[in-house]
């Protein structure tokens, strides 16, 4: 008898329309219950050699401000720009290019090096939340700007390369490899079935319960029933809201909670500062209303058994197929049993 539990499966993304292979008999060793050592996380409030700390010059020459809660600066090395010719060429469809405009911005969230998400106060996410929908609002309303990436890397294992509590903002002409497989997944979705891929897995992973890791009155945290990465979380918005700027503020402050509570428990889950990468996903901002697209973060966190153990991307995932071996229902309910409250702040 096939057991989801025991037996090698695939699970199906219905978002990107991949799969990913399942592999729990390799996970099934029992939980040793490593304890972790405690990080020291000896940071300090300010660093003189931080280029993102207020008053400090970055790299270039421009000085920071002396800011008091969030401080958004144009990419002093953006990958994108504004002024790129027009211009495509393509052989026998083969060797294809486009030129592609857009900008990057970079987002402080404190002035404090010391902090992140997690430790921060409930008030000063919230205003975290009011800059990325101003942001959202303003890059959408640019000219030949269909698509606003909002993420932020945490960690060195993650690329980040600063401490400082920060995120980035990527805009630009196209919308992205995944936001496109979404944006096709949601009209197909819609098409098939007539309503709305993730309002409907909303209310089955609400019905089932065995993913949740957290939930409030507008938000929803499971580990998708696809997960790929260890800790992988879905947030999904509870109302049908295409981007950020629809939220009225009561769900821009759930929002704010369940970033917190979900960033408390990765913290706390090896008892390190819990790399990952994040990012919203919102309907493109073309010229069409998109009431297909359904507003949702995801992140992704490297992390597999301690501070240190990380998953790769490796081999057979790069040649074949992406695969985990500790089931996303055990994922997450590891994250559920944690402590609510910071082991920093203990
Ligand atoms: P990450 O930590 O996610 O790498 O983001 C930091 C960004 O900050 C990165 O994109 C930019 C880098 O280009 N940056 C500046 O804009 N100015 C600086 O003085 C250093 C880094
Ligand atoms: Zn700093």
């Amino acid at each position: 008898m096939f057991d989801i539990k025991e037996h090698s499966h695939r699970r199906f993304n219905p978002l990107t329309r991949e799969w990913v292979l399942v592999s729990p008999h390799r996970a099934k060793r029992p939980w040793l219950g490593q304890t972790e050592e405690i990080v020291a996380d000896s940071r300090p409030a300010y660093d003189p050699e931080c280029y993102l700390c207020p008053g400090n010059e970055r790299a270039g020459g421009v000085r920071n401000p002396e800011y008091k809660n969030t401080f958004v600066f144009d990419n002093d090395f953006p990958a994108l720009i504004e002024d790129v010719p027009a211009g495509e060429f393509n052989s026998e469809g083969l060797i294809i290019s486009r030129a592609e405009r857009g900008l990057c911005k970079v987002v402080c969230f404190s002035p404090r090096h010391d902090l992140a998400i997690p430790r921060m106060a409930q008030a000063d996410v919230e205003r975290v939340l009011s800059v990325w929908t101003e942001q959202f609002q303003e890059l959408a309303a640019l000219p030949g700007i269909n698509y606003v990436q909002i993420f932020e890397n945490r960690g060195a294992m993650m690329g980040c390369s600063n401490p400082h509590p920060h995120g980035q903002i990527w805009a630009n002409e196209t919308v992205p490899n995944e936001p496109r497989k979404e944006q096709d997944a949601f009209s197909l979705y819609k098409q098939e079935h007539g309503h709305c891929l993730l309002c409907r897995y909303l209310d089955l992973e609400l019905e089932l319960g065995e993913r949740r890791v957290l939930e409030n009155e507008h938000f929803l945290a499971v580990v998708p029933y696809w997960a790929v990465w260890p800790f992988e979380i879905l947030l999904i918005s509870k109302r049908h809201r295409t981007g950020l700027d629809e939220l009225p503020i009561s769900e821009r402050t759930s929002l704010a909670t369940i970033l917190r509570e979900l960033t408390i428990l990765y913290d706390n889950l090896f008892k390190t500062p819990f790399p990952y990468s994040m990012g919203f996903h919102q309907r493109p901002t073309d010229d069409n209303p998109h009431h297909e697209w359904h507003l949702h973060a995801h992140f992704y966190p490297p992390l597999l058994r301690s501070a240190t153990v990380r998953k790769f991307m490796v081999g057979y995932e790069m040649l074949g197929t992406p695969q985990r071996d500790i089931t996303a229902e055990s994922a997450a309910e590891r994250l559920r049993s944690l402590p609510t409250h910071h082991y920093l702040d203990d």
